[in-house]
């Protein structure tokens, strides 16, 4: 890790400023959350797993989440918060997921307080884990990580799953003290209500640590609002898979339609501007080919060995 990568992971959690994470699913995405001025990234099992085509409940290992997380982290500088569910598996595995994803430089881990199997949070039939063994796996993680950068966040899940307000700060409190670097508040109301009232209640214990919230179904609360409810940051979860769907098919809908992609060229991205965004006018000895035709071009023949197809049939 660059010292550079390493103090902006800790300065996503400090306080200082509202820290928007945006929910991207490969290197392509990472590199345009951080093209657009983003403070961090999101990789979301959500996300992740409709990106490769599978309902969003588990499917994916801990190991496959993990080489997901290192393409992200090789595309992009930005702070990296992974989605690992419930921890994928027991305390023993909780702690060496913990152990690999903070030698990959991933600067924190999600876990969330649902019972194996998950549903994503937009589905129905939750279970929430008992609080104090949810304690446990975020005392496991906090323990695993030390000595590495890597942050452990605890996700809390009552109002998903329906229980009350008492409940939600119960635990925050618990999870704290087991170690939590960062709260997430989850809710799927249509206002920020519940988190507010979450955040103020919160407060009201002496907890003065950092929340975030995942503004999908509250899209109207704009970030004023949410730091003036008491977040400090706001997970911008599937927002960008959502628009890549959409793009997507929108073109696909064009190009059946009319027999060309003529109608939908203006709302492409160029091939240049792909070209750009990953880096391809930065490789070494771009167009080699090129290249080596100058060098025959001064000796005035190509090697024999090196000759192409064609170049052997003009001979
Ligand atoms: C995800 O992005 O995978 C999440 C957030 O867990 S949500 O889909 O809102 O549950
Ligand atoms: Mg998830």
């Amino acid at each position: 890790m660059t010292p550079d990568r390493q103090s902006s992971s800790r300065r996503l959690f400090d306080g200082a400023g509202f820290v928007r994470l945006v929910g991207v699913h490969d290197g392509l995405s990472a590199l345009l959350a951080e093209g657009a001025g983003f403070e961090g990234l999101w990789l979301g099992g959500f996300a992740l797993s409709a990106a490769a085509g599978l309902p969003d409940a588990g499917l994916l290992t801990m190991t496959e989440v993990l080489a997901e997380a290192r393409r992200v982290r090789q595309a992009s500088s930005l702070p990296l918060v992974v989605d690992v569910d419930a921890g994928f598996g027991d305390l023993n595995v909780v702690q060496r997921m913990v152990r690999m994803y903070a030698r990959a430089d991933i600067d924190a881990v999600c876990l969330e307080d649902k019972k194996y199997p998950k549903r994503n949070s937009f589905r129905d039939g939750h279970v929430l884990e008992h609080p104090h063994r949810f304690a446990e796996r975020i005392a496991v993680a906090s323990a695993a990580r030390a000595g590495t950068s890597l942050q452990v966040i605890a996700r809390i899940e009552s109002f998903i799953a329906g229980a009350d307000l008492s409940d939600a700060v119960e635990r925050a409190v618990l999870y704290r003290a087991a170690g939590a670097d960062a709260l997430v508040i989850h809710s799927r109301a249509r206002t920020s209500h519940e988190v507010a009232a979450f955040c103020a209640a919160l407060r009201l214990t002496g907890d003065t640590g950092p929340i975030l919230g995942i503004p999908t179904t509250y899209f109207q609360s704009g970030q004023d609002e949410l730091r003036r409810i008491g977040l400090s940051g706001a997970i911008y979860a599937n927002q960008v898979l959502r628009a890549s769907v959409q793009a997507i098919a929108a073109l696909l809908r064009v190009l059946d339609a009319s027999g060309s992609t003529a109608p939908a060229e203006a709302s492409l991205a160029s091939i240049s501007d792909v070209f750009a965004l990953v880096g391809t006018d930065d490789l070494i000895g771009d167009s080699p080919w090129r290249d080596l035709h100058q060098i025959w071009a001064g000796t005035g023949t190509a090697p024999s060995s090196q000759r192409t197809a064609v170049q052997e049939e003009e001979q």
